[in-house]
């Protein structure tokens, strides 16, 4: 261990020469063009300081969980995208299907091989204590991505690097009361992410208690579409059937407001004017449906987290005290605004 890490410090304090003179990347995702800052490309001096040292790359364990969402494909897309063009570095990728057990399995896999760093996007919050405890003992770093775990396990995770849930979707609340005011009767359909996930618990718990003080607003159906478009759609079709005096749908991410929208219009309804349309994410087929003016309003919750989890890595390598919890910067996307932005989104 100590070989390994005494290594593992001098090739890092090589890279971090590399990073300090080279790349400004920036540690919040941000609103507008969805990019992190982009680093300027290093120059040939630089590519020589972050070359490998002699010796090991740092090898990084990532326990995904699937690909249930357009958000999810984009994520994966960061993670691979930023570790696998970095020579001084190797990823070993897992997708768990969305099963949790698949998670743990592969947290175990990346223990036996003695992985540097594991990355974990939880499915849910709770049932993790005993692997991320097999980790600690093992000496391994753990960085939560995306979703959190339940509250009062902060010990066994070095840092979340995730966005503001409740926050997210305090600002969809806030889209609607701007858009109905407080006057006149507001029925809502919410369409809610995975059972048990901290990103669906969140939104769900911020939406709810921005309106529970609101007598005019009133959630009428709420039900999980596990953030699958089709499940969002299903879910939509089946409540339509029995009643179609709503006024809104706050889904709990863009894919489930898709499939929302293709159920109002079999419907015979209009979504963005008969029924109003919010989503969360910031997909760009959301900014494409409120463009054609079948959607109101996106919240957007920022994919790209690989510069984010590698740059954590390496502080931490480095020997640096993080946050306990790196937020995102995200926006919230409507009208013109969504529709000046859609040219510039990349996910
Ligand atoms: C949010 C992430 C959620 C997205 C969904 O950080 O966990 O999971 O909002 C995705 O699109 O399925």
């Amino acid at each position: 261990m100590k070989r390994k890490k005494g290594l593992g410090l001098l090739m890092v304090g090589v890279m971090m020469a590399g990073l300090l003179t080279g790349c400004g990347g920036n540690n919040n995702g941000n609103s507008g063009n969805n990019e992190p800052a982009s680093a300027p490309a290093n120059t040939a001096n630089e590519q020589e300081a972050n070359a490998p040292a002699e010796g090991k790359k740092l090898v990084v364990g990532f326990a995904q969980i699937g690909q249930e969402s357009g958000w999810r494909d984009a994520e994966t897309a960061s993670i691979k995208e930023t570790f696998e063009s970095d020579p001084n570095f190797e990823l070993k990728f897992s997708d768990a299907q969305q099963k949790q057990e698949n998670q743990i399995k592969a947290i175990r896999t990346f223990i036996a091989q003695k992985v540097d760093a594991i990355g974990l996007a939880p499915v849910v919050e709770s049932g993790w204590e005993t692997v991320l405890k097999e980790a600690k003992d093992a000496g391994i770093p753990v960085f939560l991505l995306d979703r959190g775990i339940t509250k009062g396990n902060e010990d066994l995770y070095t840092s979340f690097i995730g966005s503001d849930f409740i926050l997210e979707g305090q600002n969809a609340a806030k889209w609607m009361t701007d858009e109905f005011g407080t006057d006149k009767p507001v029925n809502i359909v919410q369409l809610e992410g995975t059972v048990g996930a901290s990103a669906a618990n969140d939104r769900k718990k911020g939406f709810e208690d921005a309106i529970k003080d609101l007598p005019n607003y009133k959630i009428v159906y709420s039900q999980t579409g596990d953030f699958t478009r089709a499940k969002g759609k299903e879910v939509m079709e089946a409540y339509l059937k029995q009643n179609k005096d709503i006024q809104v749908v706050y889904a709990h991410n863009d894919d489930m407001a898709l499939g929302a929208i293709q159920a109002i219009e079999e419907a015979g309804l209009k979504p963005g004017t008969d029924i109003k349309i919010i989503g969360v994410d910031g997909v760009k087929a959301a900014f494409e449906a409120i463009a054609a003016g079948k959607m109101n309003v996106t919240v957007e919750c920022n994919p790209l987290l690989g510069p984010q989890l590698k740059q954590a890595i390496l502080d931490v390598k480095a020997g640096k005290e993080l946050e306990k919890w790196i937020k995102s910067a995200e926006d919230v996307y409507f009208g013109q605004k969504a529709i000046d932005a859609l040219p510039n989104r990349k996910y």
